[in-house]
């Protein structure tokens, strides 16, 4: 370990976390002993891929806190985030609704980038929230790391993280208001070096920390929070989004290898370890073990300079439609909530997505999701704790970032992609080159079957289309103007 170069940890975080819940939970319904509110702690891990994962089958890094999360709880194998990119993928989970709703369908970055790609800077806090919900129903609501839904770059007057229903926030670079910052070192070099130094802008306090320490400076701070509502008596929902496992890469010097992949393989197995302490911490004490729900995913498919292609089960990387920009590992674990025969189990056929998270937590929390918004997410509740499996309702749909036509060894990206039943089809905006793919069959997407097919993919094709078509953004009231461009002006 590099201990000798860590920043002390300060006590930003329990000085926030105490002051602000301890004023505004006052005012809340407290936890009743014959009505106990699940807590929630959601871990969004950033470009994990699906196979990526000890328990997923990967054999070249040992991720043995996180499978031992899969081995009491249920491992889901055919889970799909929203999008294959940080952004709209993180509105997804945030909102239950489809990001292109909310205008984010590429990573937000500085705002003339953003407008030339038909964004918005931050996503619109007028949308709804997991987060918000749970705040109403009494839930003391915390966000620890990575946010990336607005505050990034030049856009320096995005809203707090307060306003999307948030007790508690502190993130990183890509975020607004208090955040952790990451010190790098590597192998020769006389101290630390600071990277996007720039984001200080984007509001504070903010303390410097090594990278490969910062998930447990999130967790640390996560944890303090979880003791300061429970010492509060109320419920907690915690956001823990690590920065790991996205590029760059800076493992302790004790782990460190030479180049990519085996440097990344080091981010994850060291990231592993530090969240082991969460998870001890919620096993180990009588209440929180049979009051707490933990769902684990990652935000989008791996970057292409992590893997061989030949070695990954999946087609595709991040920014892809494939299935490995997609398809992502689903870990719940709640032993007082998932069916006791399914505990350790794994589902290889319920399909399920991201955005299902939302009101799907919502009546684990008791709230009626109905009554919350129009989600495009759907209840997938029973089927998450291993109760009965769900074929769900709609198709899943996608849009590929606009920016990415091209990446990794994948040229000339299809824009689209639906999932129903055992088929996924890929086309483009306007419904050519389609490409179909049985995935029972083929989960590697390597035979094209269109051509055997070709009533199905016409419906499938029009589905997605369709679906295109009906995605109407809201009526945007102004231009998002950044702090800085509104000065120029
Ligand atoms: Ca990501």
């Amino acid at each position: 370990m590099d201990r000798k170069y860590m920043m002390p940890l300060s006590p930003m975080g329990i000085i926030i976390t105490l002051i602000v819940v301890l004023s505004t939970m006052v005012s809340r319904v407290p936890l009743h002993g014959d009505d106990p509110r699940p807590n929630i702690i959601v871990v969004f891990i950033d470009d994990l891929g699906w196979s990526d994962l000890g328990c997923f089958g990967n054999r070249q890094a040992n991720t043995p806190a996180i499978d031992r999360l899969a081995s009491e709880g249920i491992a889901f194998e055919q889970f799909y985030v929203n999008s294959p990119i940080c952004s709209p993928s993180r509105v997804a989970i945030t909102t239950g609704q489809y990001p292109q709703r909310w205008r984010i369908t590429s990573y937000l970055d500085a705002s003339q980038v953003n407008r030339r790609r038909g964004l918005a800077n931050w996503l619109d806090p007028g949308a709804p929230t997991l987060a918000r919900a749970l705040q109403r129903q009494g839930y003391a609501t915390g966000h620890f790391g990575k946010w990336h839904m607005g505050g990034q770059r030049d856009v320096d007057a995005a809203p707090p993280i307060s306003q999307y229903g948030f007790d508690v926030s502190i993130t990183n670079f890509e975020g607004m208001g208090p955040k952790f910052l990451p010190l790098t070192l590597a192998p020769g070099w006389e101290k630390p070096r600071k990277i996007w130094q720039d984001a200080e802008r984007l509001g504070g306090p903010h303390e410097w920390s090594m990278r490969s320490q910062i998930t447990t400076d999130f967790m640390s701070a996560a944890i303090d929070f979880i003791k300061a509502s429970r010492a509060a008596d109320h419920p907690f929902y915690v956001n823990l989004w690590p920065d790991d496992v996205h590029g760059p890469w800076f493992p302790t010097l004790e782990h460190w290898r030479q180049g990519v992949p085996g440097l990344y393989l080091s981010v994850l197995q060291e990231m592993d370890t530090q969240l082991r302490v969460l998870f001890d911490l919620i096993r180990e004490d009588d209440y929180l073990r049979e009051n707490t729900f933990i769902v684990l995913c990652s935000d989008n498919g791996p970057d292409p300079k992590t893997f061989d292609p030949a070695t990954k089960p999946l087609r595709g990387c991040k920014a892809t439609l494939y299935e490995n920009g997609i398809r992502s590992p689903l870990i719940v674990w709640g032993p007082g909530f998932v069916s006791p025969e399914k505990q350790g189990t794994r589902d290889a056929k319920t399909v399920v997505a991201a955005f299902d998270l939302v009101p799907s937590l919502l009546r684990l929390a008791g709230i009626d999701a109905s009554t919350e918004a129009p989600f495009d997410g759907e209840d997938m509740l029973d089927a998450l704790l291993g109760h009965r499996s769900i074929k769900r309702s709609d198709p899943l749909c996608f849009s590929r970032p606009p920016d990415f036509k091209n990446f990794g060894n994948e040229k000339n990206l299809p824009d689209l992609a639906i999932r129903k039943d055992k088929w996924k089809l890929l086309c483009d905006d306007n419904g050519g080159r389609p490409q179909l793919y049985d995935l029972h069959a083929d989960p590697g997407e390597t035979r094209n079957v269109v051509d055997q097919n070709t009533e199905l993919s016409r419906v499938l094709i029009d589905e997605v289309l369709h679906w295109k078509a009906s995605l109407q953004p809201p009526v945007v009231t102004n231009d998002q103007p950044t702090r800085s461009s509104a000065t120029n002006e």
